[in-house]
């Protein structure tokens, strides 16, 4: 029987590519998002089975409605991959949007939780499972902007890391990978849809891609069960931090 994979955040970027590696080590996916044409191209790509969901992970009852619609057939998720989240504004924490907080917080660490809520106990229960959290840089460091940002995904890397405690003696694996700078959407969404500053960020070097995540993620995923690579700090060849990046 194949194994089947959740991926919040499928419909581009790191949870597009993720989606697209795990089919090719013969995961039946299922893929979240908000964006059904996406996710409906998505699904035309991979050769393994795929069941769309569509839902906003901010809102709570829409993350159970969705995960409760699953067919008996989908609901043994083996591998849960919590992706979706973003960056939004780049501002100093006097000059801060609100509402971009709300949905950094909301998105990046609530929305997370909702998810893994709801798959976790099956895992449990079937004394198997493996849940990747993607982290970032930004979990690990601040930088100047980055306020709320960094703050979500220190959350993030809390509750990964206080996950894989409480799930101690279940069988379930937790991982968590925390990338440098990854050319997606990110940037687009993080300066709303300001491309002039968002090619700068990932110009005059090399900038990770959304597959060199995707190879680490199936990589992991991958292991024998004896093998767990708890935290995976990814960076850029030229990146040594957030902020210090060599261009040239
Ligand atoms: P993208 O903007 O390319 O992708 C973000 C994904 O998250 C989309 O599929 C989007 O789907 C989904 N998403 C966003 N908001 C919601 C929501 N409210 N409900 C459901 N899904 C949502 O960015 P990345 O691929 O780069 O980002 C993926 C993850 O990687 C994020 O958690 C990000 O913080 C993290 N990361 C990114 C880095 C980078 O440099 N790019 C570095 C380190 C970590 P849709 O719009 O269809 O809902
Ligand atoms: C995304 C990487 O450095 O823009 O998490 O925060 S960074």
């Amino acid at each position: 029987m194949s194994k089947i994979a959740l991926v919040t955040g499928a419909s581009s970027g790191i949870g597009w590519a993720t989606a697209t590696a795990l089919s090719a080590v013969g995961y039946d996916l299922i893929i979240c998002g908000r964006r059904a044409e996406r996710l409906a191209e998505l699904s035309s790509q991979v050769q393994t089975k795929t069941h769309s969901l569509l839902f906003d992970v901010r809102d709570k009852d829409s993350v159970i409605n969705a995960m409760d619609s699953l067919p008996a057939e989908w609901k043994n998720i083996d591998v849960l991959v919590n992706n979706a989240g973003n960056a939004h504004g780049f501002s100093s924490t006097q000059e801060g949007n609100l509402d971009d907080w709300d949905a950094m917080i909301d998105i990046n660490v609530k929305g997370l939780l909702y998810v893994t809520r709801s798959v976790i106990p099956g895992m449990v229960e079937r004394g198997t499972g493996h849940v990747i959290n993607i982290g970032s840089i930004a979990g690990k460091e601040v930088y100047p902007n980055g306020n709320v940002y960094c703050a979500s995904k220190h959350a993030v890397d809390a509750i990964n890391n206080g996950m894989r405690l409480d799930l101690f003696g279940t069988g379930v694996k937790v991982s968590q990978v925390c990338p440098g700078l990854v050319e997606t959407e990110f940037s687009m969404v993080r300066f709303k849809g300001d491309s002039d500053r968002s090619d700068k960020v990932y110009q005059g070097f090399d900038p990770l891609t959304a597959n060199d995540i995707a190879d680490i993620i199936q990589f992991m995923v991958t292991r024998p069960k004896h093998v767990n690579l708890s935290d995976v700090i990814v960076l850029a060849g030229e990146q040594v931090s957030s902020t210090m990046v060599n261009r040239q």
